[in-house]
């Protein structure tokens, strides 16, 4: 069949938007999807600029929501009709990370940068070449073929563009503060950079039962949203945060902190240990640049002061427990998915919709699709 989607080619610094010849689904694992939105998550930014290596020629997306069309031959864990939201990190069940309840690391995850079904081939074809799909997904198309590993069923009642947040950003949010960070009652939070992650990320802290959240961002309209979902205090930079931090905790600083800015880098290190209490926790959520090789702490003060440095891939959350439990507190009026949303766009508008992210206009773009 004919669709369309936003191609990233080799050397291409933007989005192209174009016809795409999509096969249908090949094995009992595959499903065909008709796209209803996809969030503009920062990653996909990444593979543009390069912080993410990625093969290309690829399609882009992978926080996305839509209805199952078609099932491959044999295939009976999914029926057209359904409701699905895909996990970034596809989940097998069987390996040892699934089974010991670790699926955000399942080993199927070894091969999202690569693009490829599971087979090794491709569904989308342009310009008589075969397309890859951004961590074997492609949610900036029409229409896409996915493995089972990735869908998620949910209810038919949800909106469809506040649920593919959860495919991505409010999940990885929202479990950086709730598993990765095991924020607890009372406790003082920082999180620096409100994007989509950051935002869930206050709002996972806030119904943990921190006492005090600073929310970090040069962004005075992302400040101002930080507000809206949960975050008591604001500061424009780390640097500012610090003293604003001590003051308001007496000198013991923020017992947890989540990295979410668009891109950390080494050198920002000494700034965010400062932010950290004794027996606090730095959770690094953002990604960092492929290449970079030196990270910049004291670990003289990790031993004296048992600080933790923890990393964590989408929240350290499960895609089976966790999507439909976060699109149940959305329903009960606990997250706030609808204040997430900052603008939508058409396909053919992507471009500009990065632009927006770049400007900080958004805490989430979102493509909707007709
Ligand atoms: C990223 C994290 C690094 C690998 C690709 C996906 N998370 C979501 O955007
Ligand atoms: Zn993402």
């Amino acid at each position: 069949m004919k669709t369309e989607a936003a191609i990233l080619w080799p050397d291409a610094d933007e989005w192209s938007v174009e016809e795409v010849e999509l096969d249908p689904p090949r094995h009992a694992d595959e499903v065909l999807v008709r796209m209803a939105a996809s969030g503009m998550c920062h990653s996909d930014e990444h593979c543009l600029t390069g912080d993410l290596p990625v093969a290309r020629p690829l399609i882009g997306g992978h926080e996305g929501a839509g209805v199952i069309e078609e099932v491959g031959p044999g295939c009976t864990a999914f029926a057209p009709g359904d409701h699905v939201v895909f996990g970034f990190v596809p989940a097998c069940g069987s390996c040892p990370s699934c089974a010991s309840g670790h699926s955000n690391l399942c080993d199927s995850g070894a091969r999202i940068t690569g693009g490829l079904q599971a087979d090794g081939t491709t569904r989308h074809h342009a310009r008589g070449q075969d397309l890859r799909t951004m961590l074997l997904l492609g949610t900036f198309s029409r229409h896409t073929v996915v493995n089972v590993m990735s869908c998620v069923k949910i209810p038919d009642d949800i909106p469809m563009d506040k649920a593919c947040l959860v495919g991505c950003g409010v999940t990885t949010g929202w479990g950086s503060a709730v598993y990765a960070a095991e924020v607890r009652p009372g406790d003082s939070v920082v999180v620096i950079g409100i994007g989509g992650i950051g935002a869930a990320a206050v709002q996972g802290a806030r119904l943990a039962g921190a006492e005090r959240i600073f929310a970090i961002d040069p962004s005075e309209f992302k400040r101002e949203q930080a507000q809206r979902f949960g975050a008591t205090h604001v500061a424009a930079s780390i640097e500012e945060a610090f003293g604003l931090v001590q003051e308001v905790t007496w000198g013991r600083m923020a017992d947890k902190i989540i990295c979410a800015m668009g891109v950390g880098h080494g050198n920002l290190m000494p700034g965010i240990m400062a932010l950290c209490a004794k027996l606090g926790t730095v959770v690094v959520t953002n990604i960092h640049p492929a290449l970079e090789s030196e990270v910049n702490i004291s670990f003289l003060d990790l031993t004296l002061m048992e600080k933790k440095v923890v990393g964590s891939i989408f929240g350290s959350a499960n895609i089976r427990y966790d999507i439909p439990k976060l699109l149940e507190l959305y329903r009960n009026g606990q997250l706030d998915l609808d204040g997430m949303v900052t603008r939508t766009y058409p396909l053919a508008d992507i471009n500009q919709g990065y632009q927006d992210m770049r400007d900080a206009k958004n805490i989430r773009g979102v493509l909707v699709y007709d």
